[in-house]
């Protein structure tokens, strides 16, 4: 399952300014990329980000409190500084391009590097593991000197782990961590604060339930720590401040539409009068929504909060299915390859580079509908 792209540097890729790439080793906070914030002033943003095309300002934006752990650099790493526009990189999806993240996911990659003139080769391992390790594996024989993965799970890297350190080839995760030893089985991992994510989903739903109800959990799929992360967060909000939310189903829909809808309709006949629904991520809660619609409730009926920052489901919002949408911001591409090519330089870059989200609810759903995807 592996795609060719070759890309060419074209005027475009040249004349655009580079954005601002900071290995700050301050001491003691060891910290990351600089790409956004406080490195620059708000005019700098505003250059950076119409020159990456992005007048609707959708670019992941680091947080740069949350991110840091260690520092990692090409020779902590063991390898050789290197120039990344000489390198092939390989891309590695992990589920279907039937979700909007992982659509606006792949090809914020395939953008980047077409800017950058850098040569990607890419695969989709449809969500299946084994696929996805020999899909890497592949990559790597068709001669990936670079490699950023978005894994299906965090655990089982081992082969591809042990291949490509055997070979100096760098690996970046991207939204879901590979479980290992920073700095040694990979250089970083870029992605949101998942538990945040529970956390901020919990204060949604406390808010449109008033504090009291039986609320449903559609678990994402199992084996990766965004599922893990989005439950813990949410269920020690819940428990800290509503002791009047009862969470009385989790199942997992396993990040599909069909798989929020199913669990749903079985949601429905054992808690007909469940008042909230907590969906993992957007495609589940849409499933949801269809499930309740084809059980005769009306928009409002059920709370559903949902992550990710679909456009169906921010739309969910405005029609008032969906009461509150945290955002997991899929667009990769300028993060992960400012990061490869500052490790290849010879920089530090942090090993957690942890960006910003945003959220949607009935208050701002309309006018911040462009930056959904
Ligand atoms: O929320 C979801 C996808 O790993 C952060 O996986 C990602 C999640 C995202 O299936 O839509």
């Amino acid at each position: 399952m592996i795609e060719h792209h070759t890309h060419h540097t074209g005027a475009g890729a040249l004349s655009r300014p580079r954005r601002v790439l900071l290995a700050t080793a301050a001491v003691g906070a060891a910290l990351t990329l600089a790409a956004t914030g406080c490195a620059r002033g708000e005019d700098d943003v505003a250059a950076g980000n119409a020159a990456a095309g992005d007048t609707e300002g959708q670019a992941q934006v680091l947080d740069e409190a949350a991110s840091g752990g260690e520092t990692c650099n090409a020779q902590d790493h063991g390898i050789e500084p290197f120039d990344l526009t000489d390198k092939k990189v390989g891309f590695s999806q992990s589920e279907a391009e039937s979700n909007p993240f992982r659509i606006t996911e792949t090809q914020s990659i395939k953008d980047e590097a077409a800017d950058r003139g850098v040569e990607l080769i890419t695969s989709n391992a449809q969500s299946d593991f084994s696929q996805q390790i020999s899909d890497v594996q592949d990559l790597m024989s068709q001669g990936a000197e670079v490699l950023i993965i978005a894994p299906l799970n965090s655990d089982g890297w081992k082969p591809v782990l042990d291949q490509a350190r055997a070979g100096a080839i760098p690996i970046l995760t991207i939204d879901r961590p590979i479980n290992g030893t920073a700095c040694e089985d990979y250089v970083t991992f870029i992605g949101s604060d998942f538990v945040e994510q529970g956390r901020r989903a919990a204060d949604q739903m406390i808010d449109v339930l008033g504090g009291e109800g039986e609320v449903a959990i559609l678990l994402g799929a199992p084996g990766n720590n965004v599922t893990t992360d989005r439950t813990s967060g949410f269920l020690e909000r819940i428990e800290a401040e509503a002791p009047g939310i009862e969470i009385v189903f989790q199942q997992s829909g396993d990040f599909t539409r069909e798989g929020g809808q199913s669990v749903t309709e079985q949601l429905i006949q054992s808690q007909p009068d469940i008042s909230g629904i907590y969906a993992q991520n957007d495609e589940m809660g849409i499933g949801a929504v269809t499930a309740l619609n084809g059980a005769g409730k009306a928009p409002g009926d059920v709370g559903i909060v949902t992550v990710d920052g679909t456009q169906a489901a921010v739309e969910y919002i405005v029609d008032g299915w969906i009461a509150a949408v945290v955002e997991s911001n899929p667009r990769f591409g300028p993060l992960a390859f400012e990061a490869a090519a500052a490790f290849g330089a010879g920089e530090d870059v942090g090993t957690q580079l942890i960006i910003t989200d945003r959220e949607y609810d009935a208050d701002n759903a309309e006018e911040e509908l462009p930056h959904a995807y």
